[in-house]
Parts: structure tokens; sequence; C-alpha cells
């Protein structure tokens, strides 16, 4: 089967966030993020997301980056493509395609929205599950909440009305000055919970004593505690400490994934799909992880319906052993892009098996929410 792309757009999309969520290289105030639709030769038509920052607190790329390349560069490309696919290997159809825009470096997110958008494509046009196409078994999904870094209190209260709720571990947001204690607090409060850290790249090999001292508590993995772009400094610092190293941002392609794990610098994968450029690509990671026993999550960067969409789909794999951070939209946004979005019930998400995207689009939400537009191939 065959499918070209016609037309594209490309939206940027605002939405307020209950509460500011903050890691240690700063707050998000707003969601903010690109849409990528494409329309393809039967009127059919795919959403992306890439959920960026403006500031780049987390990796180098940012929201108004992408949205340049995306326009001038990516899309242009993508508008002159056809898929070709058969039902058996429809994933290598879109991996082919996304081949294009390979040449470009970087911008792992960008391409990741139109890897995203095709799937969906193409999910619709076979009328198959987002979960049938990537080739995906579990029914449920298991989360774990992740909590920005705030005074203790507020996040102690957190942790227990998400323990409360049934979330099924605790990640918690740290950095320099924001650690021992409020794993402390935590974990007194909680002693069996699985409870994780993420450091957003805040700690360096001169904090080997500091990042040591959290042994005893038995964390079930540590995340991202040196630099963002770094893999030989965590295979050093893995060999000094008890707590099991999870790699997110220093993760950008499956290459990453062997020298991390040839060299000893993780023992766990944080699969955050728009981070290795789109779901196809995180596929392959968690296929070559799985071969080798590594145990892989998935993460997420506050996606909102259409985003996460993709993600619960992707974890459905057997691979995703862990918890993923897919708390539900109703925790940080007013209202979602999709109408009924999903739900967190006793810690785990249902996975559903309707054909396409799983979720129906809010156009009238994305109209509403939209502050930019650009409609490509230009008249
Ligand atoms: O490092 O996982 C991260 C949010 C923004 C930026 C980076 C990260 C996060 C999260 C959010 O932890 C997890 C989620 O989307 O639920
Ligand atoms: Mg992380």
């Amino acid at each position: 089967m065959k499918l070209s792309i016609t037309r594209a757009e490309l939206l940027q999309v605002q939405i307020p966030l209950l509460h500011s969520f903050t890691i240690s290289g700063g707050t998000v105030r707003d969601k903010k993020c690109l849409l990528v639709k494409l329309t393809d030769s039967n009127g059919v038509v795919g959403y992306g997301e890439a959920p960026l920052f403006e500031e780049p607190i987390y990796l180098t790329e940012t929201l108004t980056g992408a949205h340049k390349v995306l326009e001038a560069f990516m899309l242009p490309l993508i508008l002159k493509e056809t898929i070709e696919y058969d039902e058996k290997s429809a994933l290598d159809g879109i991996d082919a395609a996304m081949k294009k825009v390979d040449s470009f470096r970087g911008f792992e997110f960008a391409k990741a929205a139109i890897a995203q958008a095709l799937c969906h494509l193409v999910a619709e046009n076979m009328q198959v599950s987002l979960q049938t196409l990537f080739g995906g078994t579990a029914k449920t999904i298991p989360v774990g909440e992740s909590l920005g870094i705030n005074s203790l209190e507020a996040v102690v209260e957190e942790a227990n009305l998400r323990v409360s709720e049934g979330y099924k571990r605790i990640k918690l947001k740290i950095k320099p000055g924001h650690d021992l204690e409020v794993v402390k607090a935590v974990r007194k409060a909680h002693p069996t919970i699985p409870l994780m850290v993420d450091a957003n790249s805040a700690y360096t090999l001169d904090d080997i004593d500091l990042l040591k001292a959290l042994d005893p508590f038995d964390l079930l993995m540590m995340e991202q505690p040196l630099s963002y772009d770094d893999i030989i400094d965590h295979a050093t610092l893995q060999k000094a400490i008890r707590t099991p190293v999870c790699l997110d941002e220093s993760i950008l392609c499956l290459r990453h994934v062997r020298q991390a794990v040839e060299t000893g610098a993780c023992n766990i994968i944080n699969i955050k799909p728009s981070r290795v450029a789109g779901p196809v690509r995180a596929k392959q990671i968690h296929d070559w992880c799985l071969a080798r026993k590594v145990p892989v999550w998935c993460g997420g960067m506050l996606e909102s319906g259409i985003g996460r969409a993709f993600n619960i789909a992707l974890a459905s794999l057997p691979g995703f052993t862990l918890p993923a951070d897919m708390s539900p939209s109703a925790m940080y946004f007013p209202y979602d892009l999709v109408k009924d979005p999903y739900v967190v019930q006793d810690g785990l998400i249902t996975v559903p098996t309707t054909p396409g995207l799983g979720y129906v689009i809010d156009e009238e939400m994305i109209r509403k929410s939209t502050t930019s537009r650009t409609v490509l191939p230009h008249d």
C-alpha cells in the first residue's frame, strides 16, 4: 500500500499548567508544544506532537528552533514523500520515510513529531490501533508519578497523595541542596514504595560522595545525574555507587544506548520516544534492550493526550517492565487536546485498542489553544 503526503500544518499550541513544574535546570510555567498535522492523498489526517520548552533547560532543542527547522527544511521533504508499506512491516515504510530527514543533525523532537504523524496516518489507513502497529501486547501500563522540585512539605504531601491513589512508583526531581533530605523524608513516609530520583544533569563527578550517600535508601534508580551529553563519567559513577544509574538526556539514538550499555554507564534506559526521534526508533531501542535483558521504561515530557497516546501504545511492548512517567493530563492541565483523556486507576492505564490514535482529537480545543499556524505547501 502507498500513501503520499499532500499537506502539512505546523501549529504552535499553548495550554496553561495547573502548577508550574520545576526540574534542576529551570521551571516550566505553561505547556507550549508544536503539533504536526499531515494530510494524505486519501484525505486522512495524522497528528504528531513535539513536547518542547521555549528555554533549553532539558536538552538543547527549543520550541522556536524546532519550529524553524520543521517549516523550512523537514516538512518540505516529507511533503515529497510517498510511504510504501505492507501490513506486516508498516513500520519499515515509516522508517524509510524518516531516513529522508536523518540527514539533518539533531532536532530529535521535531523528527519525532513527524514520525508520530506518519504512524497515526498509517494506523488510520490500515484501521489498526497504534498498539497493533507497534506490536505491543500489554493490556495495562503501570504508572509512576514524577514530582517536581518544591518545598519538602509539598513534596511529601504530594507523594502521600499519589501513593494512596495507587501510583506504582515515586520519582523525585533533585538538584544540589534538594536531594538527601527530600529522599530521606519520602523514604521515611513510604518504606517500601519503589522510589527513584532524577537530577536532570545537575551533578558532576565531584559530587560522588553525596550521590553515594543515597545508596542506603534502596532507590530503584538514579536518572541522569551527570551532564546531558555524557556517557563516560556515568560509567565511573556507576562503579562507585550501588543505586542503578538510568540515562535519559544522554540517549538520543540506539548508538548511544549501545555505548552506554557496553561501557557500564547505566543499567536501565529511559526510552522517551520524542527524545529518540519518535516511536519507530524507540521501538528499535526497545528491541535491542529486550534482546540483552536491559530493563527499559517509558519517560514523558508533559505531553498532551496526543503525544501520550503514542507513548502508551509503545509502553505496551514486552520490554517496558518498569512504571512509566505517564500521569494523566488532569494532573497538569485544565483541559486536553483529546476528548475523554485516559485516567489512571490503581496506578494503571488501560491501553486503547480502537483503530488510529485511540483517542478522539478535540479539534475545537486545538483551535482555541493555537497561537500560530503555518500551512505547507505555501500557495
Ligand atoms: O526528565 O523526565 C524528565 C518533565 C520535563 C522535563 C524532563 C522530565 C520531565 C518529567 C515529566 O519527569 C514526566 C511526565 O511527563 O510525566
Ligand atoms: Mg529525566
